[in-house]
């Protein structure tokens, strides 16, 4: 099958992390098409997957857009979107992987007459997009998709909720490799040394710096447990949230935590970092459209607390496979913190149960699968 893949973003959040693996059985006959470049390119080619830069000009649309600032932007799309139709001439389908590819691959779609497909990873909803954008993009996936492919029930819900049309969407789920996990163990000596947080109760928090994403809840909680529980903040702010970041850091300072706190910015590989945490928290404040690092926690075998919100509740049973707490409570997620350093034994039960359950219900090869026959039924139609 000849996809070609479209992508706004030259660095790999989670919705670009999904993609490098859905696209890797294609990677003989596929094209990524990017609208930035950056780091996420290399990634790509790392894999040796075809991979493109359509655009160098940054779309200045934002998730937040009125109807007039999108209006504007939509005239710069014109020389884009016509090297879409071109690539897509000899594909089979056009595969949208963000807000913005779907509105240059709906066009495109309609232009070439190719079938779309869009690939749902945030949820639509007034929290993270103004009504405008909203609008554009359930009007867009209702009108040209052939199928709206949803990362959880939660994220399919809200797509519903603000208009779109059930009988096209699917829910996927994000598909992982277990054994990618597996066997690393002699890593984690090497990176708790590194991190100078030996004899530390080590928390860890993985996600992108960004204020929905929580990481200040978590510095409220540290202050609330005890002096030896400490934590390290992997990521970076990948989509202009620099003011965020400034302002983590100030909290830090002026909560006094300079010593039991440590930013390591982005990583490109996470897992001996999250292996030498003793607990791996998830603490959006908005709902979770899927929330990656819940499973990639589970199949390291690291106990994991989350936000009881969105795609986190189908991933997490509480008391089996993890904790979930309510969004922005930073006391329970301080009490959830402590309850899991004073029971080791409990925690070491349910990371058990949530690496078996994580390792089949997030299989990367049974998710492709289950994208194969979706794809295939739409070409067929
Ligand atoms: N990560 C790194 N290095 C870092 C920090 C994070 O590789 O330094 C990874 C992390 O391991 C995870 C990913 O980045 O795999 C981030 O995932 P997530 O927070 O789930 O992704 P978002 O960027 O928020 O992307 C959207 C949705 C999210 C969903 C994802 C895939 O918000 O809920 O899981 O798309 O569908």
């Amino acid at each position: 099958m000849k996809i070609l893949f479209l992508d706004q973003s030259g660095k790999p959040g989670g919705a670009e992390l999904c993609l490098l693996d859905i696209a890797k059985p294609y990677r003989d006959s596929c094209l990524i098409g990017l609208f930035a470049d950056g780091s996420f390119r290399h990634l790509l080619e790392q894999h040796n997957i075809p991979v493109e830069v359509l655009a160098t000009d940054p779309i200045a649309v934002r998730k937040e857009s009125n109807l007039a600032q999108g209006l504007k932007s939509f005239g710069n799309l014109a020389p884009l979107i016509a090297k879409v139709v071109h690539l897509s001439r000899d594909r089979d389908l056009i595969y949208a992987n963000t807000q913005k590819a779907l509105v240059v691959g709906a066009i495109a779609s309609f232009i070439a007459r190719r079938p779309l497909v869009y690939h749902l990873h945030d949820i639509i909803s007034p929290e993270h997009f103004s009504q405008t954008n909203i609008r554009i993009i359930v009007t867009l996936a209702n009108r040209f998709a052939s199928l709206v492919i949803a990362n959880s029930q939660a994220t399919q819900a809200a797509f519903i909720a603000a208009g779109g049309r059930g009988d096209i969407t699917q829910v996927v789920y994000n598909g992982f490799t277990p054994e990618f996990y597996k066997n690393r163990d002699a890593d984690i000596a090497q990176a708790k040394q590194r991190l100078g947080m030996n004899g530390r109760f080590l928390v860890g928090q993985f996600s992108r710096l960004s204020p929905w994403k929580g990481q200040h809840i978590l510095l409220q909680a540290l202050k609330r447990c005890p002096e030896d529980v400490a934590a390290i903040l992997v990521g970076d702010a990948l989509f202009g949230e620099e003011d965020y970041v400034k302002d983590l850091h100030e909290k830090v300072a002026a909560m006094g935590l300079e010593n039991r706190v440590k930013f390591l910015g982005f990583q490109s590989d996470i897992v001996p970092l999250m292996k030498a945490c003793d607990l791996v928290v998830h603490t959006s404040t908005a709902p979770e459209p899927f929330g990656r690092v819940i499973v990639e926690a589970m199949l390291c075998k690291r106990p994991v607390v989350a936000a009881k919100a969105g795609g986190a509740m189908e991933l997490i049973a509480t008391n089996k496979t993890g904790w979930l707490v309510p969004p922005g409570d930073a006391i329970a997620l301080a009490d959830a913190i402590v309850a899991c350093r004073d029971r080791p034994e409990n925690a070491a039960t349910i990371v058990r149960n949530a690496e078996i359950e994580a390792s089949e219900r997030f299989n990367l090869t049974s998710i492709n699968k289950q994208i194969l026959q979706l794809l295939s039924g739409i070409i067929k139609n």
